[in-house]
């Protein structure tokens, strides 16, 4: 039986249309999600909408509709975005479904019934944008001397008869977990910022909210709507089926990974554990929050007029290109900045250049001149060196990088692999040897033949289609991690009655559109 593996995006507000922020999240999550199944797990992952909230009362009532009729047709962009870029998703989640109102008030009565709901008033600061109290201490200056929150978003005071969760009486739990699970909030300095706050002393949580009706209703409570993080991070459960204790609960749940930004780490490492340790439900394993994209260095803001639209980009560039220049462009953990230069000069440096151009002469050298895959030939030790390295790039080093999130490190890996590919072919000359020595030129195209193979086998978590395209041309039909411990999968192929079509290039060169 396949170990299950359960992983999660953070759900998006639809109160406007997903930008590159969104996207970088979700393939990201995609690629780990892509990695697990070609390792013979049994991956859920999820992603999804978070569509209650005041942002979003207050989005809709400024454009004169009805909150469900936007987020309604929001969600719709975000789930073509996810369609769009190959997000391999197996359930797309929105909170205002009924299954999530269900689950939503089931975490809220296991709570309750453990004592850690309490009805009080509550005053004190709110940002709608972070939708998030704050403590007067943690307020910063705005230039115009107003208060702002730490996130430099603009806060009201708010006051009015709310429920309490008891998140005080977690301080030392929370800090229980951080020590025991070290691993529970990666990257370290998000761990390290977690801890530091929760030290600080946490207050109880306000949690639900009476001035507006667009939300979970609180069971047993008129009037009262949950605050939209408790619902939110309930969806981590409706998406696995509680509150019933079915096959899906049972097998997925705790989930590996709630892979979220850094801005929302909070909520993930100090509320949500805490719910979940007062409801008496598993806690998940971790929580990674990655760095945030910036645009050219600077913050995207829709005021500042540059919020990039990941279908332009993919459409300008490549689902694969944008997903390759994002995952081997930022350290994930930290912030990375786009620009469509960067995107170009990367795209065609490696995926042009290198990786594609070395399939491509390969591939339409054999079909143009020998008419069969090539085999026999006369080996030398040039040609088991280069079979070791990439053996050893494409079981041991891409696999440990990918498996502990290091999506950058596992690309440069896969890199150093094509690199040696191509300083093989510049070294064996394999077109030189057609006239001079054909034995030898056997040797080197079927060497060659195996090391594409396993590097195309192994960045398909990455750009899954151009992988799947190259790996379809080669006649290659075993894809997974386990496929790369296969010695006579070439033999085999070549006993075939496969026979090589002229390839066409899988990485078209990238040039910068006119307007850039
Ligand atoms: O926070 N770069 O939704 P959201 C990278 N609904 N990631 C970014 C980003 C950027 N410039 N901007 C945002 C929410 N993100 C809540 C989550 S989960 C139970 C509820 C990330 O639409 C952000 O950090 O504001 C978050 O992980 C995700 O996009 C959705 O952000």
């Amino acid at each position: 039986m396949a170990k299950p593996f359960y992983i999660t995006t953070a759900i998006s507000y639809p109160n406007g249309r997903p930008h590159i922020g969104h996207a970088y999240e979700a393939i990201a999550t995609d690629a780990i999600a892509r990695f697990q199944r070609l390792m013979g797990r049994d991956v859920f992952f999820m992603t999804g909408t978070d569509e209650h909230g005041l942002k979003m009362v207050q989005t809709a009532r400024d454009k004169g509709i009805e909150t469900a009729a936007l987020a309604e047709e929001m969600s719709s962009y975000f789930k073509k975005m996810d369609n769009s870029l190959n997000i391999s998703y197996d359930r797309f989640i929105r909170t205002s479904e009924p299954a999530h109102h269900v689950a939503s008030q089931a975490i809220w009565q296991a709570m309750e019934a453990n004592g850690d709901l309490y009805l009080d008033r509550y005053e004190g600061w709110y940002s709608i944008r972070d939708e998030a109290f704050y403590d007067e201490k943690e307020l910063v200056e705005g230039e115009g001397g107003e208060k702002l929150s730490p996130q430099g978003t603009p806060v009201t005071w708010t006051a009015e008869e709310s429920w309490f969760f008891r998140l005080s009486k977690y301080q030392q739990p929370l800090l229980d977990l951080y020590n025991t699970q070290p691993d529970f909030i990666r990257p370290d300095s998000r761990r390290n910022e977690t801890m530091r706050f929760v030290e600080g002393g946490l207050s109880d949580l306000s949690v639900s909210r009476t001035s507006f009706d667009w939300g979970v209703k609180v069971p047993g409570s008129d009037g009262h709507v949950m605050y939209v993080w408790v619902d939110a991070l309930t969806n981590y459960l409706t998406g696995v089926g509680y509150p019933e204790d079915g096959e899906a609960f049972r097998k997925y749940w705790p989930a590996d990974y709630h892979i979220i930004g850094k801005d929302i780490v909070r909520f993930h490492a100090v509320y949500w554990p805490a719910f979940l340790m007062s409801a008496g439900i598993p806690l998940p394993k971790q929580v990674f929050g990655h760095g945030f994209l910036l645009n050219r260095g600077e913050k995207m803001s829709k005021s500042l007029g540059n919020v990039a639209d990941p279908l332009e980009l993919a459409e300008a560039f490549g689902v694969d290109q944008l997903r390759y220049f994002l995952l081997s462009e930022v350290t994930f953990g930290n912030d990375g900045s786009y620009s469509a230069e960067a995107i170009v000069t990367r795209c065609n440096a490696d995926l042009a250049n290198s990786f594609g151009n070395l399939a491509q002469r390969t591939l339409s050298f054999i079909a143009k001149n020998l008419g069969a895959l090539p085999s026999g030939g006369r080996g030398e030790p040039a040609d088991t060196d280069l079979l070791a390295l990439i053996a050893q790039i494409t079981r041991k080093d891409v696999p440990a990088a990918f498996a502990d999130l290091g999506l950058s490190q596992g690309i440069e890996a896969w890199l150093r692999g094509v690199f040696a590919c191509n300083q093989y072919i510049d070294a064996q000359a394999p077109w030189a040897l057609r006239k001079t020595d054909p034995e030898r030129m056997m040797a080197v195209l079927a060497t060659l033949y195996r090391a594409i193979r396993d590097l195309a086998i192994v960045i398909a978590p990455v750009i899954p289609a151009a992988s799947a395209k190259l790996l379809d041309q080669m006649g290659a039909e075993a894809r997974d991690f386990a496929a790369l411990e296969d010695d006579g999968w070439y033999d085999a192929l070549v006993a075939s009655d496969f026979t090589l079509a002229p390839p066409s290039p899988i990485f078209p060169r990238l040039e910068l559109p006119a307007e850039a």
